[in-house]
């Protein structure tokens, strides 16, 4: 059923009970509602908490959706909460349940279930993803308050994947909780909390297609019944197609798998992106004594056929169609994974305003909202199980991944936008015993027989979808396991020219695929690069978290992609920046190759998107969430900076500050202009037309211009942000204020004198910046560059006050870190020993003595030094570092603010 549905039912079962007694209320279906509300909770395990008489008065209450990782994922302690954490909560329960099989039902809750009911254990359940339901009929008391305590467990548990991955396992009732009442007789909600009814649609044309539907039906009397089930076929019109109707004797506590007679549909609706049409039959259960009816659902589904073929990539009902999208984490800034519906909404709204028509459900099935979205949206999908980078060589392990396959299949089984069902994300990233070549051989056995396990289920399950293993970039690993031939398809999470490589690095990887393996279809998994929004540069690099590189990034990707027919389809890591603890980058433990952030605001790589994926008009300026610039004028007293201007439509007329800059030519989705920014606010207006009609977007941004010649310039000086060792601009967000890359000191000008960008080495090449998580900051970029041996920073400002802040983080850290895997070997070596002390100077007085970073508050922290300057006699402001130990010095940002 869905959710609105749902509310509607909960709505008149609210207000009819009031009036009409509880077994007239629930005569036609299954009432089902959320107990969502009021839920005292605990962080401590104790033993007691399962009883009716504990004492729950401290507590504090939370609702639903919950997590108690929200906040673990943006504090600067490293590590998240893993652990048993109790909820508890009376309810009432009242007549409504005479005589009906009470079932309390979780979508989702991470990762270890116990259910407790007025003290006594009703159950246990494994797994972090997937929905699944107790039976607590036996365990309530009707017209009491019924006392719930839940534990629920994060913990690491090696029988239970996802062992390690690169996201926050947030722990928590992520998802809603619904009680529901059911008639003795019922469509089982017990096979594995599926809905009960299994839909095939064996054989579809566009002239006729065959639907077959199974039920399961049960009696949980102890006394024969005879029903009638009655099924009525609906079209997407809302027309009556067809109705069966079919006698069945159920025996006493039966569960009876009810297939019905095969239907035809003539001429069908087909299901595709463009036309999402979508049938439903709705089942009833009718007492055949009574003629009442005691169970009543409704399930949707769609016709349509597809395959994916080694050459020719992907067909949709006998034509090609190339999938491009995205892979989506269900994880939203400061929420962690514990959303409302409405968040579910947005992010598919996302997904399809974007012009996408395909959703990798990666890595775990999400919220029900999710696929019923895709569904009725028209997104092509594929869903998996949380297997990530290992698995252990276990039967505990195997069968825990056996029951999650079984459940997501069952769970998701009628769903017509999804075509494939994947399990072991990247499962030799991490093989445990790679150096003891013996020992790796037996692992890698052990995954070639687990995954043999799991596509055999779920090809028994579901014989009409394809089956999908991805793959990281190390073909001889998954060579070495034995895995090419056991999904009918494989997916390539690929990122050359992001962790290693440059982009060509791509296209060789793909061709090189398709020679060796000419016969295998394939899906490009995952692609990404990181992009922090407040970072930019004008000559992008290899891990500078900059737009303009996310932008070179896929631009490449997509052009690859789209010109090779042999590639199904794509899907870009990731929909949104998502929360991982461990990593450390310009946003600590955060990834940020999302194409939105964490709060869904839309980078230019989505705009990128839009531009080649969208069918109406479409126009958008680039880089808006740069709100705050700066740059160095040019001799005409402007400052020159290219921008992106999305669009597809062939040409766009761009007008600046009421200047009219000209039309330009839109090649590959966008425009790139050189916009001659002024000091103070600037607008950009850009439009096209369309069929006569004009679309059009503006741009509003503040711009700091600074002179190069600071003595005697026309444009007042205000304030100077430099980033020392820095090729890229960053906004301060909250500070409102823009960090430029540094520059070489001429006369007359500012800049720094002597010594060298500081850089990270890894096994494939230099950092631009640090990887550091940099305490003490939300605005890590400043301090993750840095110019090591500098002599002196000079800036020759007229007569004044100023006041002069120093910037420093020692980028060196106090401990070997342990290697991100997901860094794909891309990790910082660092040499050791490197410490250095120094004495500063500012304008000739000695300001710190034997200034020693690390000494003062440990490295990786940031620590400002201001102090306040008079500039004086026309000698502006000189900083001067002089080595006192360790022979080096170094500086990592500064701002130089007038203050009269
Ligand atoms: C991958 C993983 C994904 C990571 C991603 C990354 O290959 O499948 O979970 O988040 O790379 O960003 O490194
Ligand atoms: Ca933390």
């Amino acid at each position: 059923m869905n959710k609105n549905v749902l509310l509607i039912v909960v709505l008149f079962f609210c207000l009819s009970s009031q009036t009409q007694t509880a077994q007239n209320t629930n005569q036609n279906s299954d009432v089902n509602y959320t107990i969502n509300e009021a839920w005292k909770f605990s962080k401590q395990d104790s033993a007691d908490s399962y009883k009716v008489d504990f004492s729950d008065k401290e507590w504090p209450i939370i609702s639903l959706p919950h997590t108690w990782n929200n906040e673990d994922a943006v504090d600067e302690t490293p590590g998240f909460f893993r652990g048993s954490c109790w909820y508890r909560r009376a309810i009432f329960i009242g007549n409504e349940a005479i005589g009906k099989q009470v079932i309390l039902n979780f979508e989702g809750a991470n990762q270890v279930v116990e259910l407790f009911l007025n003290g006594k254990f009703v159950g246990k359940h494994i797994g972090g993803y997937t929905a699944f339901n107790f039976n607590i009929t036996s365990f309530i008391q009707v017209g009491k308050p019924n006392l719930i305590a839940i534990k629920v467990d994060n913990s690491y548990n090696p029988s239970i994947p996802p062992l390690t991955a690169d996201f926050t396992f947030f722990g928590g009732i992520y998802r809603d909780l619904s009680l529901k009442f059911l008639s003795p007789i019922h469509i089982s909600k017990d096979d594995f909390a599926s809905s009960g009814v299994y839909i095939r649609t064996p054989e579809v044309s566009d002239k006729e297609a065959i639907v077959e539907i199974e039920t399961i039906v049960k009696n949980t009397l102890s006394e024969k019944k005879s029903i009638r089930i009655i099924q009525k076929y609906i079209g997407p019109d809302g027309q009556i197609l067809e109705v069966k109707s079919s006698e069945l004797v159920l025996n006493p506590k039966e569960s009876r798998h009810f297939i019905s007679n095969k239907i035809k549909v003539l001429n069908p609706k087909l299901w595709s992106p463009d036309s999402p049409n979508l049938y439903k039959v709705v089942t009833s259960i009718i007492d055949m004594k009574t003629e009442k009816t005691l169970d009543e659902s409704e399930n949707s589904f769609g016709l349509r056929w597809f395959k994916f073929t080694a050459d020719k990539g992907f067909y949709l009902n006998g034509k090609s169609l190339k999938l491009i999208g995205v892979n989506r984490h269900e994880i939203f800034e400061g929420l962690g994974n514990a959303l409302r519906d409405e968040f579910h909404i947005r992010d598919m709204k996302l997904i399809k305003e974007m012009g996408s028509n395909f959703l990798r459900i990666a890595h775990y099935p999400q919220d029900p909202y999710i696929l019923n979205l895709c569904d009725q949206l028209g997104i092509i999908a594929m869903v998996e199980i949380p297997i990530v980078n290992a698995i252990t060589e276990t039967d505990a392990f195997l069968n825990n991944s056996l029951f999650m396959a079984e459940e997501m299949v069952k769970q998701n089984f009628n769903h017509p936008s999804l075509v494939t069902w994947a399990y072991m994300n990247e499962v030799m990233l991490r093989p445990p015993f790679k150096k003891d070549s013996i020992r790796h051989i037996t692992y890698s056995k052990e995954v070639n027989r687990q995954a043999k396990a799991i596509e055999k289920l779920i090809r028994s399950l579901d014989t009409s979808r394809y089956t999908l293993i991805p793959f990281h970039g190390s073909m001889s690993s998954y060579k070495e396991a034995g895995l090419f031939d056991v999904p009918k398809i494989i997916g390539w999470n690929l990122y050359q020219g992001w962790y290693s490589g440059s982009f060509s690095g791509f296209d060789k990887f793909l061709d090189n695929y398709h020679n060796e393996y000419p016969n295998i279809p394939i899906i490009i998994t995952e692609y990404g690069a990181d992009v922090d929004s407040r970072l930019h540069s004008f000559s992008p690099k290899r891990f500078d978290y900059t737009a303009e590189y996310g932008d070179l990034y896929h631009q490449h990707y997509l052009k690859t992609i789209l010109e090779r027919d042999f590639i199904s389809g794509a899907a870009i890591w990731n929909l949104s920046d998502f929360y991982s603890e461990e990593r450390a980058s310009a946003v600590p433990h955060v990834n940020n190759k999302g194409i939105t952030g964490l709060n869904r605001e839309t980078k230019d790589t989505y705009l990128l998107y839009q531009a080649h994926f969208l069918k109406k008009a479409f126009i958008a300026i680039g880089s808006k969430l740069w709100t705050n610039r700066a740059g160095v004028a040019n001799q005409d007293f402007v400052c020159f900076q290219k921008l992106n201007i999305f669009s597809n439509l062939p040409k766009v007329e761009v007008r600046h500050n009421g200047n009219d800059l000209g039309s330009f030519p839109v090649t590959n989705g966008f425009a790139s202009i050189d916009i001659p920014f002024t000091n103070g606010t600037n607008i950009l207006y850009a439009s096209a037309k369309f069929e006569g009609k004009e679309v059009e977007d503006f741009y509003k941004t503040n711009f700091l211009l600074l002179d190069k010649q600071l003595k005697n310039s026309k444009i007042p000086f205000s304030e100077l942000n430099v980033m020392l060792g820095s090729e890229r601009y960053f906004e301060d967000k909250l500070g409102q204020i823009c960090w430029i890359p540094e520059q070489a000191y001429t006369n007359g000008g500012w800049g720094f004198i002597g010594g060298y960008p500081f850089t990270t080495k890894t096994k494939y090449g230099e950092l631009p910046a640090s990887e550091l998580d940099i305490l003490n900051t939300s605005q890590d970029p400043i301090f993750q560059t840095q110019r090591v041996d500098i002599k002196e920073f000079k800036a020759d400002v007229t007569d004044g006050t100023y006041e002069v802040y120093l910037y420093w983080a020692h980028l060196v850290p106090s401990l070997q870190k342990e290697a991100l895997a997901y860094n794909l070997g891309n990790t910082a070596i660092y040499e050791k020993g490197q410490n250095y002390a120094f004495d500063v100077f500012v304008n000739g007085n000695k300001f710190l003595q034997n200034f020693d970073v690390p000494n003062q508050i440990g490295a990786e922290r940031s620590i400002i030094k201001k102090v306040q300057v008079n500039a004086s006699s026309g000698k502006g402001i000189s900083i001067k570092f002089e080595p006192t130990e360790g022979g080096k010095t170094y500086l990592n940002s500064i701002r130089i603010v007038k203050i009269n």
